[in-house]
């Protein structure tokens, strides 16, 4: 069996991927590692190590002990953090792929990288209905241009080194087992969690504001489904479009009343609102059904009943936990 590194392994992402993972190639062969700690599960259902994705030293040498064969790169500066703090943010989402890439470059028994882009790479001027795979990238957010600055050294490395990286163009992710991590698309996390503790919430973005979404569990089987496919069913050197389901603040607000009757929201539009307006309302993802066959099982509904379920088993709301 492979062993495998999942390097920011206590955020939304990787907090869910190490579980899918240690049930494929078994808890001891995925080794969890972060700057910071993770949830209990992981750190307690297998490897886990405090490591710094930008320390090269330290990585090289993790990677070379454990014998590491996939490395799932996770760590990164999301949409609406980054635009506080543009150059640092730039230089974390930049050399930490970078350093991986290298390593992979470098190290024989590293066979595959998996890295995550996102809508981010897409802006203004990209068509926002069912946005192609393939059309103008002229992104507004730092942590966009990272992504396709990412997306172009995947490219590279594969082309000029022979380097395995795949990668997705998430769109939101919603999770019930990590808070939101300063995304623009966060609201879709934060508004469960808010409508358990509180029945209300202060949304962000405006009520009709539509973006592609996707329920951790698909996007899990989708990353795995991904790095577990044949390279020659591959067309693409870097990132693929995956789409999931567009949804608005309004309509999750809705599903979510029908729940708890008495939730309610307002709606105040910070920063994120221009990010939200430059990124695509739904997503075409015919070449990754194509490739290797990206499909979903969770719509709104489903998705809302089991994320209201979750937190309110994990807050000790029981009466939300139906
Ligand atoms: C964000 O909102 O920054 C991320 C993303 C869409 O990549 N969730």
């Amino acid at each position: 069996m492979d062993n495998i590194l999942v390097i920011g392994a206590a955020g939304q992402i990787g907090s869910d991927l190490v579980v899918g993972l240690r049930k494929i190639y078994g808890s001891s062969n995925v080794f969890a590692t972060d700057i910071k700690p993770a949830p209990q599960d992981i750190m307690e259902g297998g490897p886990f190590q405090i490591l710094d994705v930008m320390d090269d030293k330290q990585l090289i040498h993790f990677i070379i002990r454990h014998k590491i064969n996939q490395i799932y790169l996770l760590a990164a500066v999301l949409s609406g953090n980054a635009e506080k703090l543009p150059v640092q943010a730039w230089e974390i989402n930049m050399k930490s792929l970078l350093n991986v890439l290298e390593i992979a470059k470098m190290v024989e028994d590293v066979k595959k990288v998996f890295w995550p882009s996102s809508i981010a790479v897409f802006g203004p001027t990209t068509p926002r209905l069912h946005t192609p795979q393939l059309t103008i990238m002229e992104p507004i957010t730092v942590y966009g241009i990272s992504k396709l600055a990412g997306e172009r050294w995947c490219d590279y490395y594969f082309n000029k080194f022979g380097v395995d990286v795949r990668s997705i163009r998430y769109p939101g992710l919603i999770s019930y087992k990590t808070e939101a991590g300063g995304g623009t698309t966060d609201y879709s996390v934060e508004i469960f969690y808010e409508a358990i503790r509180k029945k209300q919430y202060n949304c962000f973005l405006s009520e009709n504001t539509a973006l592609p979404m996707l329920y951790m569990p698909d996007a899990i089987r989708a990353t795995i489904d991904l790095m577990e496919a044949p390279r020659e069913k591959l067309s693409l050197n870097s990132a693929y479009n995956l789409g999931g389901f567009s949804v608005t603040p309004k309509r999750v607000y809705e599903e979510i009343r029908t729940h708890i009757p008495e939730f309610k929201i307002e709606y105040n539009p910070d920063f994120r609102q221009a990010i939200a307006d430059s990124w695509p309302q739904s997503i075409d993802d015919s070449v990754a059904k194509k490739d290797w066959g990206c499909y979903y099982e969770y719509d709104l509904e489903k998705m809302s009943t089991e994320m209201l379920r979750e937190i309110g088993r994990k807050l000790g709301h029981f009466d939300s936990a139906q």
